[in-house]
């Protein structure tokens, strides 16, 4: 662990202090204030009229009952949460995540992230986060609609096109999008597309939505390996989880010559030496919402193809030159990271949102593998949503080759912009340095120039 600074220090207790028993909300904050020890000596004013302070505080924050009603009639309840952290540079924006585990301190370290990632993307949204404790898994498609409108019904007051744009992230695709935008629509008697991202083509999504923050975690790795005279040609690559940001990683790396061999949902991991078959898996997840373990179910056992359970094996001991965790926060733990490091690992892209512990992120970086933090990594994806914002503004609709050439150009200027960063503040290489530095000098730029808010 970095030492901090006196007055960094002070802050991250205050924030400690504050918002207690939110183990994942200090966790975002302390690694932001471990890089900012280097701005604050280079530039002390930015420490100056508790901006650090402010930027760690959360501007507004929304909880609230979810109530519903099964398919036995039992009525049920969950818990609601909108977090929205910083709109100095926009309207609030990020995903909606819909998952047992949700807490006000898991939506607080997403909205604090998310603030960074935006302000990285160089477009004009602020950040927020939300969901619910609420679990689709076994859900029926009515219960996930009932579900859906009653959240809206209260989240509806406090979101807007101008005010706080959410979309999807763990639990909530397309689907799920649709039923809100629906109750959305209902309650307020206006289309207002811009309100939701996310959405299905044919009622105002983008093109390229759906994968463009698998693409866009493979842009960057592809960057990185181009930066030692080299690329995804060959390799093989583990990539966690088997949702959206997985399944889109896969299809993107193997368009790119590598050779995606493992991946996993909470159930346990399936290796494939011949190379996941993506289509299989977009069937079992897409379509029938099933287990992982049905690729091997139907593939058959041998082959080269094996399927471990959770508690079991970790999907980090399959050997890989690539590594992308993209299911949630801390799954890649320091005994993952130095299994990896031995099998001679040489780039890890976080396409989920802090998969890798601070134990984890040290040994990558001591051993030389390239590291691309989650915050840069991942932000294909909200930038695509900002695109989406900006079709919906120009009731217009790009084609699917001029949004991938808008996501590439921005995945290519993040990672520039992260390098160049870290180059300037003495750690070469360093894109977690340079991510946290390059988001937080423009949103404490933007307050600034915005007064005291
Ligand atoms: P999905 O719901 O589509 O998929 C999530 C995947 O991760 C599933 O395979 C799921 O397995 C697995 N998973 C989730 N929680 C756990 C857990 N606690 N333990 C083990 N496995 C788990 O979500 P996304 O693909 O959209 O999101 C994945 C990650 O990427 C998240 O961290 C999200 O915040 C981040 N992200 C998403 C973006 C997006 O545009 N969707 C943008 C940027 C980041 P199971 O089905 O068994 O639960
Ligand atoms: O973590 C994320 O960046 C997302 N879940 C996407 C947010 C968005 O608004 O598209």
């Amino acid at each position: 662990m970095v030492q901090l600074d006196e007055r960094l220090e002070s802050i991250l207790a205050e924030v400690i202090r504050r918002n207690a028993g939110e183990s994942e909300f200090h966790q975002a904050v302390r690694e932001v204030l471990e890089s900012l020890g280097r701005v604050v000596a280079k530039r002390p004013d930015f420490a100056e009229g508790a901006l650090i302070e402010r930027i760690c505080e959360p501007e507004r924050q929304i909880i609230f009952r979810v109530p519903w009603v099964d398919d036995q009639n039992q009525v049920r309840i969950n818990r609601g949460f909108r977090v929205q952290f910083n709109s100095a540079l926009g309207p609030y924006k990020g995903g909606l995540r819909f998952h047992p585990s949700v807490n006000v301190g898991i939506i607080k370290f997403l909205g604090f992230e998310q603030t960074f990632k935006n302000a990285l993307t160089g477009m004009p949204i602020g950040g927020g986060k939300g969901g619910s404790d609420f679990d689709p898994k076994g859900r029926s498609e009515g219960e996930i609609m009932r579900f859906c409108q009653s959240f809206m019904t209260e989240l509806y007051r406090h979101i807007g096109e101008y005010t706080d744009v959410p979309a999807g992230d763990i639990g909530v695709g397309g689907r799920e999008i649709g039923f809100m935008f629906g109750q959305y629509k209902r309650l307020t008697n206006r289309y207002e597309a811009g309100v939701l991202t996310g959405k299905a083509l044919f009622y105002g999504g983008s093109r390229a939505r759906t994968e463009a923050t698998g693409y866009g975690n493979t842009y960057f790795v592809q960057s990185m390996l181009g930066t030692k005279g080299t690329s995804f040609e060959g390799k093989k690559v583990v990539v966690s989880g088997s949702g959206n940001v997985a399944i889109y990683s896969h299809e993107k790396v193997t368009s790119f010559g590598g050779k995606v061999v493992a991946m996993s949902d909470s159930s346990g991991y399936i290796v494939d030496e011949n190379g996941i078959d993506l289509k299989l898996i977009k069937e079992i997840k897409e379509v029938r919402r099933a287990r992982i373990s049905e690729y091997l179910r139907i593939k058959g056992e041998g082959k080269g193809i094996y399927f471990v359970k959770a508690g079991e094996g970790s999907i980090w001991d399959v050997p890989c030159d690539v590594a992308m965790p993209s299911a949630t926060q801390n799954e890649l733990t320091g005994k993952d990271a130095k299994t990896l490091v031995k099998n001679g690992v040489q780039a890890v892209g976080e396409g989920a949102n802090m998969p890798s512990t601070p134990e984890a992120i040290r040994i990558f970086q001591e051993a030389g593998v390239l590291f691309a933090p989650g915050k840069a990594a991942n932000a294909g994806g909200v930038a695509t949503s900002a695109l989406e914002m900006q079709q919906n503004a120009s009731r217009d609709s790009w084609s699917f080759a001029q949004t991938e050439a808008r996501l590439a150009a921005i995945m290519a200027s993040i990672h520039d912009n992260c390098a160049a960063t870290a180059d300037e503040y003495g750690a070469p290489g360093d894109y977690v340095l340079g991510a946290n530095i390059a988001g937080f000098v423009r949103v404490a730029e933007s307050m600034r120039a915005l007064g005291v808010i």
